[in-house]
């Protein structure tokens, strides 16, 4: 059941069928692995197999005879040409201060297993991977740092020129009036929340093919990615060629999930190799490099302590977070602040104070994955649960009390951002209407009584976009073709969330021409305007905001020149499906391409006030931080006996302000959802005490299949944004809300027996050595 009604729209708030999918579904797509040149070289990384040790002897002339190898390169013919940093533009700018010293090849020791340190160019993968077993490397294998809760204070480093493990440290300290409010409190509740490792897994792995032609100077960058302009950026600044000269493309991209917003290492590794060598060169991450150095994503504990009234109203909190970004974390920073700021969420939480400390351990880096922050929500979402319980007081009832309602907006956090423009009341009220709240917690008493584990959690959330200072500006350029037809040029990288099919509604809908008529280009530099790419569910907002502008514009323009032809007033025409008329008399009209072909080819007929042409490069600039935000609720039983969570039922309510396509926007829901609850369930990245990574196949690492996943309910709000469009961000949300649901859903099955969850994955081991905890005294009486 939907609630959602489509919009006036005719374009926009319609479920336009995904024009992508008739080529992606065909398996007519073309990713990185489909692009080839004459001559292209093929790569393979040799990485440690060791979690920190220093290189003792590195011999590698056997492989460079090896059949069909071109190039070795270790980091001593490499790195040097490195000429600036690898990091994200934002974070090499400037930025968010302190970040991992990022380098091409491991130089003389290694600091993770799947550090790149030889880097093999043969004529085809196979032979640059028969060429590693020749290579001789001897490692004195030194104390691997894995434990992160154990980093800050450890003697061994990972990064051997830094002063410790810290990354850096914030903290808005606890003042004298807090420290009143704590002690003062009716209750003050106390619990840490564990976030486990997991990992991005696109369906397509990263990629590369680049080349560079030392005749006409040209750098020419085919990567799966999420964002051409930042590629081109970062390609620029590791070869140090003049960013005209480089061209960065990509094609369909399978996936990025974050993975893809920031140039990988290995990517500009080699980048930095074809222009070294003056050759082409093809690199394609398997699945089990992407499981092991693709980046990983989540890794935190967070300590909330939380103040409350004898009522339950939230009083004060403080958020003791630490955040494990691996060796390298190539977003550059961390989610701390993020997570700090974010903590209050859809509350009325009149005081926190906070600490987040970084910390570099031997294992992955971390880069940002679906809603980077989101263990804001996960700590605070399964606090909320826990005061709940030990107040005595429902959890829904715990949430009414302290929820914003419509009538407090906007409202001023804690941490003093403003938030307005939000549901959170009207969407906890939905969802547990949705999922039959009172009706299953009933039913849970009955079951109970038989012995059957049945739990029911809620999630609430805000979400904010654009979340980072570069996402607050979008460009798009839009031109009316002679024929009529309409081109669009965007900076973004669509990279599965459908922006080919949404942007050409937008255009359809504010110009006041068909879909068809709209073809949509993206992923290409050279033709494509300056901007960044997805990420921070910032799409729909800013790319609604540019169209709008952009169709605004043009049309504008279009309906001088037409009522020029008509003699009639500008103002009297209206435009629909390419026609303009005069508005009461459909039978004074001219067609678009008309309108057109004057402004191109008899633009000396225009008055002397209206430019030749009907093309528009438009840039919009987003005003402070926007909120869309949702409520989770989900359903679960646990077998006693397996120890598994089977889903019942999984609601969401969600508000995204007006939606451009309702049926993208619920598969974003879906998508991300299902990643949550696979994040929550069964995914885990896990190391070893030596730092040897554990599932570093698809048998290790468990992703949901149809089988486990459950149907998910949606429901739909519409509260509008205050930008133009009145769109908000949906393609993580999802991810936020999942795991806090689930969580809750287990944790409230399972505390009758007394039992205290805290950490994630809820995996039948974890959860069967609870059970097994929990009967123990009574196996012992
Ligand atoms: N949309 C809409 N109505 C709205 C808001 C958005 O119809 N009110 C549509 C947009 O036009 C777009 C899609 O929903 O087609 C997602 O838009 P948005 O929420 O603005 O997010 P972005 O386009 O900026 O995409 C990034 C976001 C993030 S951060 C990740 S990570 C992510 C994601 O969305 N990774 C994805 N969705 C993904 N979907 C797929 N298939 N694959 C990924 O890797």
């Amino acid at each position: 059941m939907t609630t959602y009604q489509p919009t006036a729209g005719r374009f926009v708030g319609q479920s336009v069928p995904r024009r992508e999918d008739p080529r992606l579904l065909t398996g007519k797509g073309r990713y990185i692995d489909d692009q080839s040149a004459k001559g292209m070289l093929h790569a393979h990384f040799l990485r440690s197999d060791v979690a920190r040790a220093r290189i003792t002897h590195l011999d590698v002339s056997a492989a460079r005879q090896a059949p069909g190898v071109r190039h070795v390169l270790t980091a001593k013919e490499l790195n040097p040409h490195l000429a600036g940093s690898m990091l994200a533009s934002m974070f090499a700018d400037g930025g968010l201060g302190k970040v991992s010293p990022l380098r091409p090849l491991a130089e003389d020791d290694v600091r993770f297993v799947g550090d790149p340190v030889v880097l093999i160019l043969a004529d085809n993968r196979y032979l640059a991977e028969d060429a590693a077993e020749l290579v001789e490397i001897d490692y004195e294998v030194l104390p691997p740092v894995v434990d992160y809760e154990q980093a800050e204070h450890s003697p061994e480093k990972v990064h051997a020129e830094e002063e410790s493990n810290v990354v850096g440290q914030i903290e808005i300290p606890v003042d004298e009036g807090l420290q009143a409010i704590f002690d003062s409190a009716a209750h003050v509740v106390t619990e840490t929340f564990h976030q486990h490792r997991y990992a991005h897994v696109p369906m397509e792995t990263r990629g590369v093919v680049a080349g560079w032609d030392p005749h006409d100077r040209q750098l020419d960058v085919w990567i799966s990615s999420q964002n051409p302009h930042e590629v081109r950026r970062a390609c620029g600044r590791v070869t140090g060629v003049p960013e005209p000269q480089i061209r960065v493309r990509i094609g369909d991209v399978g996936g990025g999930f974050g993975q893809k917003s920031f140039t990988g290492r290995e990517e500009l590794t080699i980048v930095l190799a074809a222009h070294l060598l003056g050759v082409t060169i093809k690199w394609i991450e398997d699945r089990r490099e992407n499981l092991i150095a693709g980046t990983h994503a989540r890794v935190a504990r967070v300590t909330a302590k939380m103040a409350t009234d004898a009522e339950g109203h939230l009083l004060a909190a403080h958020v003791d977070h630490l955040e494990d970004v691996g060796a390298y974390s190539v977003g550059g920073g961390s989610a701390s602040a993020g997570v700090c700021m974010m903590f209050p969420g859809p509350y009325r939480l009149p005081r926190l104070a906070w600490k987040s400390t970084v910390v570099w351990t031997n294992t992955c880096g971390r880069s940002a994955y679906r809603a980077p922050w989101m263990m804001e929500t996960t700590a605070r979402e399964q606090m909320m649960d826990v005061v709940a319980r030990e107040l005595g007081i429902d959890p829904l009832e715990l949430r009414r009390r302290n929820v914003l309602h419509r009538s407090e907006l906007p409202h001023t956090s804690a941490m003093g951002t403003v938030v307005e423009n939000v549901s959170p009341e009207e969407s906890l009220e939905l969802a547990a209407e949705a999922i039959g709240y009172d009706a299953f917690r009933a039913e849970q008493a009955k079951a109970r009584e038989e012995g059957r584990l049945l739990g029911i959690g809620l999630a609430l959330y805000i979400e904010p976009q654009p979340n980072v200072a570069v996402y607050h500006n979008e460009p798009a350029r839009m031109r009316i073709q002679p024929d009529g037809h309409v081109d669009v040029y965007l900076a973004s990288g669509s990279h599965g969330q459908g922006l080919e099919t949404t942007t050409a509604q937008l255009a359809a809908e504010f110009l006041g021409v068909h879909v068809d008529d709209v073809t949509v280009h993206q992923g290409d530099t050279e033709s494509t305007p300056f901007g960044p790419g997805t990420g921070g569910s910032r799409s729909g907002p800013m790319i609604g905001a540019v169209i709008r502008q952009a169709a605004f514009r043009l049309k504008e323009k279009a309906l001088a020149i037409a009522a020029h032809l008509l003699e009639a007033a500008p103002e009297d025409l209206t435009m629909e499906d390419g026609v303009i008329s005069v508005q009461g008399t459909p039978a004074r009209s001219v067609p678009l391409k008309e309108v057109a072909a004057t402004a191109y080819h008899r633009a000396a007929t225009l008055p002397p006030d209206i430019e030749p042409g009907l093309e528009t490069l438009e840039r919009y600039v987003a005003p402070p931080t926007m909120y869309s935000n949702a409520c989770h609720a989900c359903t679960v039983e646990i077998d006693p006996g397996t120890a598994t969570v089977r889903i019942l039922r999984y609601v969401v309510a969600e508000d995204c302000g007006q939606m451009i396509n309702p049926a993208i926007v619920e598969g974003q829901v879906a998508g991300g959802v299902v990643q949550g609850l696979g994040g929550a369930l069964f995914e885990h990245n896990v190391y070893d005490d030596d730092g040897n990574p554990l599932a570093a196949t698809f048998l290790d690492y468990l992703i949901p299949t149809a089988g486990e996943v459950p149907i998910i309910e949606m429901h739909h709000l519409e509260t509008p944004a205050s930008t133009p469009g009145a769109f908000k961000g949906v393609g993580e949300g999802g991810a936020i809300g999942a795991p806090a649901a689930v969580f809750n859903a287990v944790a409230d099955a399972l505390a009758p027996l007394g039992i205290r969850v805290t950490d994630q994955p809820l995996d039948p081991s974890r959860l069967m050595a609870l059970l097994a905890e929990a009967s123990a005294p009574a196996a012992a009486g």
